[in-house]
C-alpha cells in the first residue's frame, strides 16, 4: 500500500518510533520500534520498521513515544477579563452557586465578554490556546455561552474560527447560547429560550459557525424543558447536541440527552445508574472534567466504576474556563483524571485521544492507522502511561499537524 504514497512528493516517514496506536487489543495498541509513512497529511502506513516503505524524507525519532495529536473536546477558552477574585472568595468558604446567585459567576464573563472587541478577545485568548498546544494538543473545542446575546455569541463563535486559522490546529466551535439567563431575561427565561432557539442558533448556523449545541442543565441554569426545546432547534438544523450534566445535582439531564442522541453528556458527577445505562444505549460519550471537581472541591465523584461496567466511553477535557476550571493543561488533567477519579493511565490517554475524537465525532483521527490525519506527537517518554504521571513537566518534543511538523 505504500509504494504510491511513499513516492509522492513531500512523503516522510517518522523512523525508530514507539508508537502508541491506540488500536488493536494490546495496552495502547504498542508498536515497538516502529515507524509511520505520512503523505498528503494523512497516515499512509504504520508498521514495524524493519517493515517500513521509503519516503521522500525520513525523521529519526531516537525511540520516543509517539502518540496521536491529542484532542482538548471540552472548554470556553474564549473570553475576556478573569474571575481570580471569585476563586479568592471561594477560598474563604463561598460557593460557586452562591456567587453565580449573586450576578456572578457566569455573568461576570459575559460582562466582560460583551464589552470585548473581537480583536481584543481574540488576543487575550490566543495564549491560552497556545499553552494547550504546547503539549501536542491537535484539536480543541471551543464554546460560546459568555455571550447570551445574539451579537456577542457569533462574535464568540468567530474568534474560536479565527483562533483555527491563525494557529495550527483544528478548532471545533460549540453553540452554547444556553449557558445562563442574561440577566436582561432573568424574569421572562421563555423568551431568552425563544431568542437563542429562533434568533441566535439560526444566526450562527447561518454563518457556518456551529459543529455541535451544547447547554447547561442545572438547578442554577437551564431545567429539562428548557433544554429540550434547544435541542429540538439544533436537531432542527441537523447539529448533533451534548450537555454540561449532572454537574452539581442529579436532574436527569443525561437521559434527556440520551434521548436526543447526544454525542456526549459532560461533567457527570452526580450520574445515576440508570443515566449510565441511557448513555449506554445511546452511545453517547462521557466526557469527565476533574479540573472543575478539583477547583469547586466537590466530593461527589463520577460512577466511573459502572461507566467502565457498561462500557461507555469516557472522555477527559480541560474545560478550560475563568470560573470553575482555569486549567490550561490536558496533561494535568489527564493525571486528575487518574488520581482524583480512579481512572487508569491507559484509560486517560484514550480519553485524550479515541474517545475525546468521538465526543467531537471526528472519525478521522484519534488513533495511529492508515488513513487516519497525520495528527502526531513525539514525547521525550519511553511508554505512553508516562503521560498521566508527573505534574508540572511537559514532555512534548515535537507534533506534526496534518503531516506538517511543527517548529518547536
Ligand atoms: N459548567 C462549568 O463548569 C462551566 N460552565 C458550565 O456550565 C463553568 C463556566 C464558568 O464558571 O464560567
Ligand atoms: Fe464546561
Amino acid at each position: 500500500m505504500g509504494s504510491t504514497a511513499a513516492t509522492s512528493p513531500g512523503s516522510l516517514l517518522i523512523a525508530n518510533a514507539r508508537i502508541a496506536t491506540m488500536l488493536g487489543g494490546s495496552p495502547y495498541g504498542l508498536v515497538e520500534n516502529g515507524a509511520v509513512l505520512v503523505a498528503d497529511g494523512n497516515i499512509a502506513w504504520v508498521g514495524p520498521m524493519r517493515e517500513a516503505p521509503g519516503a521522500h524524507r525520513q525523521i529519526d525519532a531516537e525511540g520516543r513515544l509517539l502518540t496521536p495529536g491529542l484532542i482538548d473536546c471540552h472548554t470556553h477558552l474564549v473570553y475576556a477579563g478573569d474571575r481570580a477574585h471569585e476563586f479568592e472568595l471561594r477560598l474563604k468558604g463561598v460557593s460557586y452557586s452562591d456567587i453565580a446567585k449573586a450576578g456572578g459567576g457566569i455573568l461576570s464573563t459575559v460582562r466582560a465578554t460583551r464589552a470585548a472587541s473581537e480583536s481584543d478577545l481574540l488576543s487575550s485568548s490566543m495564549p491560552r490556546l497556545d499553552r494547550l498546544l504546547a503539549e501536542g494538543v491537535t484539536t480543541v473545542e471551543i464554546k460560546s455561552g459568555y455571550g447570551l446575546d445574539v451579537e456577542t455569541e457569533l462574535k464568540m463563535l468567530r474568534v474560536a474560527r479565527t483562533l483555527g486559522r491563525q494557529r495550527p490546529v483544528d478548532i471545533r466551535t460549540t453553540f452554547l447560547g444556553a449557558h445562563a439567563f442574561p440577566p436582561e431575561f432573568k424574569e421572562n427565561r421563555s423568551a431568552y429560550v425563544r431568542l437563542v432557539c429562533q434568533e441566535a442558533l439560526p444566526s450562527a448556523v447561518k454563518e457556518g459557525l456551529v459543529d455541535a449545541v451544547d447547554a447547561f442543565c442545572e438547578t442554577i441554569a437551564f431545567s429539562l424543558d428548557e433544554t429540550a426545546e434547544i435541542f429540538k432547534a439544533a436537531l432542527a438544523h441537523n447539529i448533533p447536541v451534548k450537555l454540561h450534566a449532572e454537574q452539581l445535582s442529579n436532574m436527569g439531564g443525561a437521559k434527556l440527552a440520551a434521548r436526543y442522541g447526544a454525542i456526549s453528556c459532560d461533567h457527570l458527577e452526580y450520574l445515576d445508574d440508570s443515566g449510565v445505562a441511557a448513555l449506554t444505549a445511546a452511545s453517547t460519550v462521557a466526557v469527565l472534567l476533574p479540573g472543575a471537581f478539583y477547583y469547586l472541591r466537590e466530593k461527589q465523584l463520577p460512577p466511573v466504576a459502572e461507566l467502565r461496567r457498561q462500557g461507555v466511553p469516557i472522555a477527559l477535557a480541560t474545560d478550560l474556563n475563568p470560573g470553575s476550571s482555569p486549567v490550561h493543561s490536558l496533561l494535568t488533567i489527564m493525571n486528575m483524571g487518574c488520581v482524583l477519579f480512579g481512572l487508569t493511565a491507559e484509560e486517560s490517554v484514550r480519553a485524550v485521544t479515541v474517545n475525546a475524537a468521538r465526543a467531537l465525532r471526528l472519525e478521522d483521527r484519534g488513533d495511529i492507522a492508515p488513513g487516519r490525519k497525520a495528527d502526531l506527537v513525539l514525547w521525550d517518554l519511553e511508554a505512553p502511561g508516562h503521560l498521566a504521571y508527573a505534574l508540572g513537566f511537559n514532555p512534548h518534543h515535537r507534533t506534526f499537524k496534518a503531516g506538517r511538523e511543527l517548529s518547536q
